[in-house]
């Protein structure tokens, strides 16, 4: 078709004016530049891999239901890959991000152009590396507003301010996750966790650089909160004044309000924070839930500090909050199970029936000493973990590909729907037969529409410990929570089909179970993973494969031409 010039010049400055004034705050373009950066905290220096030279890294706004597209260009040293953690990318398995599951890596020096397809989610959202360990600085928080003829369920908050919680090593982390997985036992344990990148007061060298939440009285502030760290489940609470959640995973909620909350890595909450207190200086802080004596974990405390504007006296002491013991598994039990969903946004979503039950146990396991090998697990063993009695082997051509392209060898359909064993879950003493189990990279397929219900069910065995399970693709409602083995005849009846929270990580219970409904509605090659990294680095993970269903709004969506070759 021809046009006059003076058309396609009207034609071009009108897209202009409506890019840059229609969405003054929001952009639908990024470039995202992986390099390495000096950052220097706890006294001393590194190099750290970030995204153009910033952690946490930039911050993704959107509004509900549009599409983003983020180049990435790898300018580091390393293979990387980038996910988009809660974005259900409807049809468009091939830019979810994680390595060898949807895509093979994107090398140094090479570029990817990811689609980012928003549909349902609203509220916090956020992206990070998903390959080796690079997450530990490779992240950034994503905003989900409102669509513009639409509000929040709560009275509009006066500002946000994100919080990202994130773990710092002094050493390079590419050393931490060698050593580790050279000397079969547990990661060395982080130096400081941190919020939106500072330590805070309690560690050295660190106090001038505490993250400040600056405050006026009587405003409400929406906190938009991300658990970036790699290996600990956190509380967090400010003192003297509560917390209200007010949304989870991107899906708003009933407001819960509490004196502190649980949040485990790849969960997202959004608090509200009422600024109704004397003007003056008070400490967030938050620390480890972790409830295994045998564990090691960083214990350390990060703090913020609220400071509410026009109070410039700064106290030389201020006192902690209150925060449940480190090993308070009923606190934290007690606060994902009292949180609610808020049905009317999604009516008729919830699956009162199911079709394909899965359950699934998650263990801890241990592998016997070879010769040649460091074995520095209990027993001079090697520790791995398991899902249904499988550690997962990752491939070296990427699943969504060898599944496309029907290239044999690469997977099998064999992940079971439930145990190979049935035992006493958590008893306290288990044979050390059962520790060992198979390694393999077995995937679950299932049927385009079915409704899915699983149930997650820790194991006592090596050690009895809680699992943030997060699946790629998906929302998911949490049914139900309990301590001890899942019981059939029993705990259907304490299934919350009512008002469920729609969530993409949900908290397992140490020797206990979670259940999960959703419907596969979303064709595509989906991780289904703990979010612990180092039991991630384990085995602690499967697949699911939707299959097509009929007609093209049920099909996957065609590649993209510029996917990293493996
Ligand atoms: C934290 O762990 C260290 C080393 O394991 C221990 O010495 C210290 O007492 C612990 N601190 C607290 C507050 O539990
Ligand atoms: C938590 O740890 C404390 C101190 O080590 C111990 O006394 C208590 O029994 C533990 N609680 C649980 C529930 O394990
Ligand atoms: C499993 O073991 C736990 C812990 O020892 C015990 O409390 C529970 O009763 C056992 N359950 C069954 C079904 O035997
Ligand atoms: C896992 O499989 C291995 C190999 O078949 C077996 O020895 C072990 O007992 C199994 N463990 C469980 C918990 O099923
Ligand atoms: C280590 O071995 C001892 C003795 O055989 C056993 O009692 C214990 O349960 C083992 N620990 C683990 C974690 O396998
Ligand atoms: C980087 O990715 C390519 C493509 O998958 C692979 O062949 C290569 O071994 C990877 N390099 C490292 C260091 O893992
Ligand atoms: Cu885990």
């Amino acid at each position: 078709m021809w046009f006059p010039k003076k058309m396609i010049f009207l034609l071009v400055s009108w897209w202009f004016i409506c890019v840059v004034f229609v969405h003054s705050n929001i952009q639908n373009h990024y470039d995202f530049v992986v390099r390495e950066a000096q950052y220097t905290r706890l006294c001393s220096t590194k190099s750290i891999l970030t995204v153009n030279g910033e952690f946490p890294g930039p911050t993704i706004r959107a509004e509900m239901g549009e599409t983003v597209y983020v180049n990435v260009h790898n300018k580091g040293r390393y293979n990387i890959t980038l996910h988009w953690h809660g974005l259900k990318q409807p049809r468009n398995p091939w830019t979810d991000g994680p390595e060898y599951i949807t895509q093979c890596p994107i090398k140094p020096g090479e570029k990817f152009r990811q689609k980012l397809i928003f549909s349902t989610e609203e509220g916090t959202l956020w992206w990070h590396a998903h390959s080796d360990w690079s997450r530990a600085t490779v992240h950034g928080i994503i905003i989900v507003y409102p669509h513009k003829n639409s509000d929040y369920p709560f009275p509009t908050p006066d500002a946000e301010i994100p919080i990202i919680f994130g773990e710092w090593w002094k050493d390079d982390v590419k050393k931490v996750l060698t050593e580790f997985i050279e000397s079969g036992g547990s990661p060395r344990n982080s130096d400081a966790i941190t919020i939106n990148g500072q330590p805070g007061d309690l560690y050295p060298c660190s106090k001038s650089e505490t993250f400040k939440l600056n405050v006026d009285q009587g405003k409400t502030y929406l906190l938009r909160m991300v658990n970036a760290a790699m290996n600990l489940i956190l509380f967090v609470s400010i003192s003297n004044h509560e917390l209200t959640v007010v949304g989870a995973d991107g899906s708003y909620t009933k407001p819960l309000t509490r004196d502190y909350i649980t949040i485990t890595p790849g969960q997202t909450m959004d608090v509200l924070l009422y600024a109704n207190q004397e003007p003056y200086h008070y400490y967030m802080a938050a620390r480890a839930y972790s409830s295994s004596a045998a564990i090691p974990f960083d214990n350390t405390t990060t703090t913020a500090i609220l400071q509410y504007r026009g109070y410039y006296y700064y106290p030389s002491t201020l006192s902690l909050p209150y925060l449940p013991y480190y090993n308070d598994t009923q606190a934290a039990f007690n606060f994902f199970s009292s949180l609610k969903g808020l049905p009317e946004k999604y009516p008729h979503k919830i699956p009162l029936q199911v079709n394909t039950h899965i359950l699934t146990t998650l263990s801890i396991n241990a592998l016997p000493c070879q010769r040649g090998q460091l074995c520095e697990g209990p027993n001079d063993t090697r520790l791995v973990s398991s899902m249904n009695n499988i550690s997962f082997e990752t491939p070296s051509i990427d699943i969504l590909e060898a599944y496309y392209y029907h290239i044999k060898g690469v997977f099998g359909r064999g992940f079971p729907r439930f145990p190979p064993l049935l035992f006493n879950f958590t008893a306290e003493y288990l044979p050390l037969v059962l520790e060992i189990p198979k390694r393999g990279t077995e995937v679950k397929v299932l049927k385009y529409g079915v409704s899915v219900e699983v149930v997650f069910q820790g194991t006592n065995l090596v050690a009895g410990i809680d699992h943030p399970m997060h699946l790629h693709g998906f929302s998911f409602f949490v049914v139900g929570y309990g301590l001890g083995n899942f019981n059939k005849h029993l705990d259907y009846k304490s299934f919350n089909l009512v008002d469920p929270p729609l969530m993409n990580t949900v908290f397992v219970p140490t020797n206990g179970w979670a259940a999960i409904r959703f419907k596969a509605t979303n064709p595509g090659v989906w991780f289904l993973h703990c979010h612990l990294e180092r039991h991630l680095s384990w085995g602690m993970e499967t697949v699911f494969i939707v299959k097509n269903g009929e007609g093209l709004y049920e099909t996957i969506l065609p590649p993209p031409p510029d996917m990293p070759p493996c």
